[in-house]
C-alpha cells in the first residue's frame, strides 16, 4: 500500500488531468470529487476513477476543455449545458443559481445537461447541504442492470442521493446506487481477483454469479428486488426525458462499446427550509432531530456515518491506495 497526504492525492490526480489535455478547471473539479471519494473511504469513486477518466478521453468521449453554459430555464429550474464534459464542473457552475432560486421559490432544480457522468452524488449534495438546503440528486448511466423479473440490462446503476442539513452537526446525507452495489466495485473486486456476493449480478446466461467478471458481462441486479427496480425507471424518467436527456439504454448506445464512462443528464432539487418555514425552521429541524436520536438510540448508524468516521481519520493519517493502482496511475503521469 503506498500511503498518500490528501495534497498528494489532489496533486497526482490534478497532474494526471492537465497532462492529458483537460483544462485547469475542468482537472481541479474533477480532481476534487476524487480526493473526497479516497478521503471518505469510497474507493470505488476515488482515483481509481483517474484510470476510467483517462480511457474516455482516449475513447474521444469527453471534452476535456468543456466551457459549461448556465441558463434560466423557468423560475424555478437552472439549465447547465456541460458542453460534453464532465458533470462536476457544470455542478459547480449551476449551484450560485440554484441556491437563489430555492431562496426565491422554496424549491428549485438544477438540470445538467450533455455531461459525462462517474462521480459519487453525495459530494454535491454535502455542497447543498452546507448552504442550509434540503437536497436529492440522481441521474442514469450506462444500461447494465436488468429489471427485476427480466435477465438483461435495461436500466443504469442509477444512484439517488439526498441530504438533510443538520446544526453543529454533519447532515444526514444517504446516496446508493439502484442496483445492488455500484458498478465501480464490482470493477475493484475484478481488479483484485475477489468474487462477489450472490445478488449482485447475473452471468450471460442470466445465472446466478460470484465471478466479477460474469456479472460485468451478464447483467447487474437491482437493490430490493422490484422496489430498487421500479426507483431505477423513475431515475431514467425524471433524469432522463424529462430533462430532455439520454436513458441510460441511449448512453450505451451513444457509448458504441467504446467503455467510457456514461454521457447524460442529472436532475438536482434544492428545498430551501426557510422558504416553507419561515421563522419555524429551528423548531421543526429541532424535532427531526428526534428522528435521528430514535434511530440512533436503538444502536442503528446513520448513513454517511461511516463516511464522517473515515473523513476523519484521512485528515488526520492520510489514505492508502494500493501498489497496483499507485503503478497504474503512474505510469499515465
Ligand atoms: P453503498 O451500498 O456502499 O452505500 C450506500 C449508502 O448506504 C451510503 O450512504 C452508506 O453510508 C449507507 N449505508 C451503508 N451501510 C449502511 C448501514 N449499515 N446503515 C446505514 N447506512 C448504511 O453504495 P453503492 O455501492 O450503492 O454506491 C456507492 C456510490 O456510488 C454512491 O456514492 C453513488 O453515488 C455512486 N454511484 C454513482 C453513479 C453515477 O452514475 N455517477 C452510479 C452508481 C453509483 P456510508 O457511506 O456511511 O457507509
Ligand atoms: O459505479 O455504477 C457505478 C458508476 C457508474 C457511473 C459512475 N459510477
Amino acid at each position: 500500500m503506498a500511503r498518500l497526504t490528501l495534497a498528494e492525492v489532489r496533486d497526482i490526480a490534478e497532474r494526471v488531468l492537465l497532462k492529458h489535455g483537460f483544462s485547469d478547471l475542468q482537472a481541479k473539479a474533477v480532481a476534487e470529487t476524487m480526493v473526497c471519494g479516497e478521503r471518505d473511504e469510497c474507493r470505488s469513486h476515488g482515483i481509481y476513477r483517474l484510470l476510467v477518466c483517462i480511457a474516455t478521453l482516449s475513447a474521444g468521449k469527453v471534452n476535456p476543455t468543456a466551457v459549461p453554459v448556465v441558463y434560466s430555464q423557468a423560475p424555478g429550474i437552472v439549465r447547465v449545458d456541460a458542453d460534453g464534459g464532465f458533470s462536476q464542473l457544470a455542478f459547480q457552475s449551476g449551484l450560485e443559481a440554484l441556491k437563489q432560486k430555492a431562496a426565491s421559490n422554496g424549491i428549485a432544480a438544477l438540470v445538467i445537461n450533455n455531461c459525462i457522468h462517474f462521480s459519487a452524488l453525495w459530494v454535491e449534495i454535502e455542497a447543498l447541504t452546507d448552504m442550509g438546503l434540503v437536497a436529492l440528486a440522481c441521474n442514469p448511466s450506462h444500461a447494465w442492470v436488468a429489471p427485476a423479473g427480466g435477465r438483461g440490462p435495461v436500466f443504469g446503476t442509477n444512484p439517488i442521493a439526498f441530504g438533510w442539513p443538520r446544526k453543529d452537526k454533519d447532515p444526514f446525507v444517504f446516496d446508493f446506487a439502484t442496483s445492488a452495489v455500484a458498478r465501480g466495485e464490482i470493477e475493484l473486486h475484478r481488479r483484485a481477483g475477489k468474487p462477489i456476493p450472490l445478488g449482485w449480478g447475473v452471468s450471460p446466461e442470466g445465472e446466478p454469479t460470484t465471478s466479477a467478471q460474469h456479472a460485468l458481462d451478464g447483467a447487474m441486479l437491482t437493490f430490493g428486488g422490484h422496489k430498487g427496480s421500479a426507483l431505477a425507471a423513475m431515475i431514467e424518467l425524471i433524469a432522463g426525458p424529462l430533462i430532455g436527456d439520454l436513458t441510460s439504454a441511449e448512453s450505451l448506445a451513444h457509448d458504441d462499446g467504446a467503455g467510457a464512462s456514461p454521457y447524460h443528464g442529472e436532475l438536482i432539487i434544492a428545498f430551501d427550509p426557510k422558504r416553507f418555514l419561515g421563522d419555524q425552521v429551528d423548531y421543526h429541524f429541532e424535532r427531526a432531530e428526534r428522528l435521528f436520536a430514535d434511530i440512533e438510540g436503538q444502536g442503528a448508524r446513520l448513513p454517511s456515518a461511516r463516511r464522517y468516521e473515515a473523513r476523519a481519520r484521512s485528515l488526520l493519517n492520510g489514505v492508502e491506495v494500493s501498489d497496483d493502482l499507485y503503478a497504474d496511475i503512474q505510469a499515465l503521469i
